[in-house]
């Protein structure tokens, strides 16, 4: 009676532990994958689409604001964000993640910067002594040499698309004082960007542009400003009076909280998955340098590093 008894439990232990694999296997429901304007950030949807799809899964590219994408990510709508960069989307991912919906999901190896820079040429051309330290823009000499046909006879900087940080740059331009010299022009695009860059050089003009890191510009001769420290509650959004340049912040991701229910196995890959500067550098450079589509990019990136992404 008591073998019997112990064997049918066996049974129904073993069937019950079929039973969980099966539940636990990912649902076929397309995985949802945003995807923004900056390529390290499309190219990185179609490498992480890869590798999900290797697994057997879905998966489906969904346009999205690099801002409303987090509140997206919580109502469930988008199921994954791939790179959350802390000084352009740090507080819409805080404020979505404390509403509840949406999950930290780990940080990449690399950490982020997102700030105002210069090509080395405009320091080694003498067109603003004094740079890397903000105050150099001090100088009105220096603002001239950076003054564009749309920049009303101040020197210009050029911030990228405005939905990435609004009014950040025009207001870290007023509260440090440098607003009689300076302006900031919004580019329509990250393309705009390095067609500027282009462009300053040909022309011999100095030039001012947001850029960020890691990018294909890292180890490409860009210098980024140094203004002063960030701080916690520096920004006037968080009601500081502005004086301060961007953090050295992270680079992470995020799910939504059903995610790792529906898709256990894309979710525990996902959670694993940490790329590095020069790994993100290399998925822009496919794009911004190498002149393929993202979606080219993304399959050669993953061609070429399969001993990386396996190991997710
Ligand atoms: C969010 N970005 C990488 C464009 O700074």
């Amino acid at each position: 009676m008591i073998k019997t008894l112990t064997r049918i439990i066996a049974a129904v232990a073993l069937l019950v532990s079929f039973a969980s694999t099966s539940i636990a296997a990912d649902s076929k429901k397309p995985i949802r994958i945003p995807v923004h304007n900056w390529s390290s950030q499309v190219v990185m949807a179609y490498v992480i689409g890869g590798i999900f799809e290797s697994i057997g899964d879905n998966v489906e590219y969904v346009p999205a604001d690099s801002q409303a994408v987090y509140e997206s990510i919580r109502q469930g709508d988008v199921d994954i964000s791939q790179e959350v960069w802390q000084s352009a989307f740090g507080a819409s991912f805080d404020a979505a993640r404390d509403a509840g919906g949406l999950l930290d999901w780990g940080d990449h190896v690399a950490r982020s910067l997102e700030d105002m820079g210069y090509p080395n040429w405009v320091a080694d051309d003498g067109l603003c002594p004094g740079l890397p330290d903000w105050t150099a823009l001090q100088n009105p000499d220096c603002a001239a040499n950076f003054a564009t046909p749309d920049s009303g006879g101040k020197g210009r900087w050029l911030e990228g698309p405005q939905t990435w940080h609004q009014d950040l740059m025009p207001q870290r331009l007023e509260a440090l004082g440098l607003g009689d010299l300076w302006t900031v022009k919004f580019a329509g695009s990250a393309d705009a960007l390095w067609a500027e860059l282009a462009a300053a050089k040909k022309e011999g003009r100095g030039t001012i542009i947001f850029n960020w890191t890691p990018n294909f510009t890292d180890g490409a001769g860009f210098t980024f400003i140094d203004f002063p420290p960030y701080y916690d509650g520096c920004r006037p959004v968080d009601g500081g009076d502005g004086k301060c340049g961007s953090p050295d912040g992270y680079l992470k991701k995020a799910v939504n909280e059903n995610f790792p229910k529906t898709h256990p196995d894309a979710a525990a890959i996902f959670k694993n998955m940490a790329f590095t500067t020069g790994q993100i550098g290399a998925m822009a450079a496919l794009v911004d340098v190498d002149g393929m589509t993202h979606e080219d990019a993304g399959k050669k990136w993953l061609a070429d590093n399969e001993s990386v992404w396996k190991a997710f």
